[in-house]
């Protein structure tokens, strides 16, 4: 008897212009466009198993060995509708195709870093769902074309299709069929950036980016500033400096957005705060570190950046890490080094 199954892997992605708003909530329509760097495949990913079979009741799936439920309507059972009604077009053309999209699926989704790591697994996790659905599925979709999918699963899970630097363009039509990853470049084109993650704490975040977004973009006049006046330029700058390799104008970027957004979650009300004590010490840190080298006539050494939770994500390009880890070795003591499978790529803890 036949088996049908696939596996596909997707990686994290950390946005360098952030998605912090939407403007359809059931389609996952943001308010502004985004821009990410997708981490390597051997680091931080999630792979997805899913098999086909006519014997299966109904569709289910295991997050890290524990079965999670798929809700009618929710983005879970979207996402494997929409899949399925992809396939439903393939078996039409090609009348030979088993009819896999009358088949029940298992679904079997592991992450390869701790959750207890504080990062978002939902970007890997929804992009490796809807790739190994399209393998099983085979079908003739682009990354963009799936990334139409993943967005409905979790916004930020539609940059993880792609590798390198990729853009999520917001589109403007009504029924989502132009908000879309694009890729920026390839993460061949600019090899030399590296992206350290530094552990300040594990602890679950107290605010969900889906609600805590809503409730910014309900109440915050500086996120409607950052829609018209700010986020536009900054994603013809950061995608021209990615293109030129000028890490200087990237860097002075990815901290502004990073700051804006901070802010724009302070302006939410009631406020919101994903940024700690020892998040604040790390701005500081990096800060000085770029202040002595441009003092010295040099550029900007490292860019830090944080999302919804206390954790330092830093770019630098290859040649400063080493100096980079072993300063927050120093003025974090309590660090542990990572136990590191990822080289330099990987995590310091420094909570
Ligand atoms: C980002 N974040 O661009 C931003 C920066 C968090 C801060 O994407 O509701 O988990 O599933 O679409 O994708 C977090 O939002 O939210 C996020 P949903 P998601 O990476």
């Amino acid at each position: 008897m036949a088996i049908y199954q696939a596996t596909a892997s997707a990686p994290v992605n950390i946005a360098c212009i952030k998605y912090w708003g939407k403007r359809d909530t059931k389609l996952i329509l943001p308010t502004n466009s985004s821009l990410s760097v997708t981490l390597d495949q051997d680091h931080l990913r999630s792979t997805t198993t899913s098999r086909a079979d006519p014997s299966f009741e109904k569709d289910r799936l295991w997050l890290n060995g524990s079965e999670e439920e798929i809700k009618d309507g929710g983005r879970l059972a979207t996402c494997i509708r929409e899949m399925k009604s992809l396939r439903r077009e393939v078996e039409q053309k090609n009348p030979n195709e088993p009819k896999l999209s009358s088949f029940a699926v298992h679904i079997c989704s592991r992450n390869n870093f701790p959750t207890a790591a504080g990062l978002a697994s939902s970007a890997s996790g929804f992009a490796a769902l809807v790739s190994s659905l399209a393998a099983l599925y085979k079908l003739p979709a682009t990354p963009s074309q799936l990334s139409l999918i993943s967005r409905q699963g979790s916004g930020s899970a539609c940059r993880s299709l792609f590798g390198g630097f990729v853009a999520w363009k917001m589109g403007s039509a009504s029924d989502g069929s132009d908000s879309l990853a694009v890729e920026v470049a390839p993460q061949s084109h600019w090899p030399d950036i590296h992206a350290l993650i530094c552990v300040v704490s594990d602890d679950k975040k107290g605010t969900s980016s889906t609600s805590g977004m809503q409730r910014t973009v309900e109440t915050s006049p500086l996120l409607q500033h950052r829609i018209k006046h700010v986020v536009p330029e900054r994603m013809n700058a950061i995608s021209e400096a990615i293109l030129a390799k000028d890490f200087d104008t990237f860097a002075r970027i990815t901290m502004q957005d990073s700051n804006q957004f901070h802010a724009v979650c302070l302006d939410t009300d009631p406020p919101i705060f994903y940024m700690n004590d020892v998040s604040r010490a790390i701005i500081a840190l990096v800060t000085e570190y770029n202040r002595l080298s441009v003092e010295n006539g040099g550029k900007l050494k490292a860019a830090y950046t944080y999302d919804a939770g206390p954790n330092a994500v830093i770019y630098a390009p290859k040649e400063n890490l080493k100096e980079i880890i072993s300063m927050v070795v120093k003025y974090f003591p309590q660090a542990e080094p990572f136990k590191d499978p990822f080289g330099l790529f990987g995590a310091q803890s420094v909570g």
